[in-house]
């Protein structure tokens, strides 16, 4: 990492406040700096992020700074930090190890709160990134709105459904805005920064069938670009695209195909913007064939030390319980500092379920039993239904509270999620005693 000693600093105020998601059509939203998406930060690797969160909203609240290899106490969550209540100011403060697409979102009462905007984009640039003509960051997201669009709340079988599905809307929005017009020009390349912010939708991207390169993801560049015209995105995932040259006034759509994650409302196609390409002007893109390179962590057949099993199992108090290695908000073991890990995570559920690690990327060794297309660093990976996938990822020296969660956000709080300590063997203090009580 290149040492730059510089210090970005930004100030978030997160409150409550009107959003005009369309002419016409205004939400109570919450939110960073009155703003849906909250203002994207921009910093350069080896940079330190210092953001000051002032919390006007009515409820108090927290911020988790997603794919960012932080120190735990800095992670956002309530095993590392008190929520910050209305009224109160909490620093954070880390350096960006790695470039990339992140994204900060509330960690607190997420259910509601990311529902109603509480989430932005983080851009970390490198010396070696590519250049493109232009580079944006485009937040998907979707909300459920009744005909007055306020927040939907449903009865007594809709909840059930939503605590099943995920909460998924009609509301469809590209960086807070229904149905928008993105303009770019003909004979440009553009790096398209792509966050899915979404509770539970999937997102299956489709430019109308055009080719697209995939350069990045998660924790950074891919080694080489991929061609793709389709390319499923689920929440928490990123995937950095680059796009074009088109011709002039070529018009195409930024939408998601249908993909069947086993829910009862069936997903179907839906357009989340309109390209038009205007009057052409010269590029200065160029696109190495080359991008980076990933060293492997460990070998595929590398022995597993740990096994996760997410699953669905059915409830008298809930009709549906979700749960990690047989129980709900489950307390993991511990893992050790400088320990490779090698973790098998099985999803006998009959849906999808996209599984994230907070503060380390992991590399996919296996995907039942096979082995992945291509090498990426990753914090969040779909698991289909019925499946497993086989992971390395290394605990380096940032000792503490972490943890990892299906990322769709209700199965989160309904219980699809574990804690777990990682612990500096070297450290003078003891870990603090707890009851490991869950075993795949
Ligand atoms: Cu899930």
């Amino acid at each position: 990492m290149k040492q730059t000693n510089r210090t970005v600093e930004y100030l978030l105020e997160a409150s409550e406040f009107n959003w005009e998601v369309k002419p016409g059509k205004t939400i109570s939203a919450w939110g960073f700096n009155q703003q849906v998406p909250g203002p994207v930060l921009k910093a350069k690797q080896g940079d330190t992020l210092v953001v000051k969160l002032v919390n006007n909203l009515p409820e108090a609240t927290m911020i988790h700074w997603h794919g960012i290899r932080l120190q735990a106490t800095m992670d956002g969550t309530g095993e590392v930090q008190k929520p910050i209540e209305p009224g109160e100011t909490f620093e954070y403060r880390f350096e960006l190890p790695d470039a990339g697409t992140f994204w900060y979102h509330s960690h607190q009462n997420e259910t509601v709160q990311m529902e109603r905007g509480m989430y932005g984009g983080i851009v970390v640039e490198a010396e070696n990134d590519p250049v493109l003509d232009n580079d944006r960051i485009l937040l998907i997201d979707d909300m459920k709105l009744d005909e007055n669009n306020d927040f939907k709340t449903d009865k007594a079988l809709g909840r059930w459904m939503e605590r099943h599905d995920g909460r998924q809307g009609s509301t469809c929005l590209i960086n807070g805005k229904e149905a928008q017009t993105l303009h770019m020009h003909a004979g440009q390349m553009e790096r398209w920064r792509i966050v899915n912010a979404a509770s539970a939708r999937y997102f299956k991207l489709s430019l109308d069938g055009k080719p697209f390169k995939v350069i990045a993801t998660d924790g950074g560049l891919l080694e080489a670009p991929r061609t793709e015209t389709e390319l499923l995105i689920t929440p928490g995932e990123r995937y950095d695209i680059v796009v074009g040259p088109f011709k002039e006034w070529e018009v195409f759509h930024f939408e998601t195909l249908a993909y069947n994650r086993m829910t009862f409302g069936k997903s179907k196609r839906q357009n989340y913007a309109t390209v038009h390409v205007i009057e052409s002007i010269p590029s200065i893109a160029s696109l190495p064939e080359r991008l980076t390179e990933i060293p492997d962590l460990a070998p595929r057949n590398a022995a597993v030390n740990r096994k996760v099993k997410m699953s669905v199992n059915p409830s008298l108090k809930h009709g549906l319980d979700f749960k990690v290695n047989g129980e709900m908000h489950c307390n993991d073991e511990p893992v050790f500092v400088g320990d490779l890990q090698v973790w098998e995570i099985s999803n006998t559920s009959m849906m999808d379920h996209p599984f994230h690690l907070h503060g380390f990327f992991f590399q996919i060794l296996e995907e039942n039993g096979e082995a992945p297309q291509y090498k990426a660093w990753k914090d969040t990976y779909n698991l289909k239904p019925k499946s497993n996938i086989k992971i390395a990822w290394m605990p380096d020296n940032r000792p503490g509270r972490w943890m990892y969660h299906c990322h769709i956000l209700e199965h989160h709080a309904a219980g699809m999620m574990a804690n777990f300590e990682v612990i500096d063997r070297n450290a003078p203090v003891l870990p603090r005693q707890n009851h490991f009580h869950c075993h795949a």
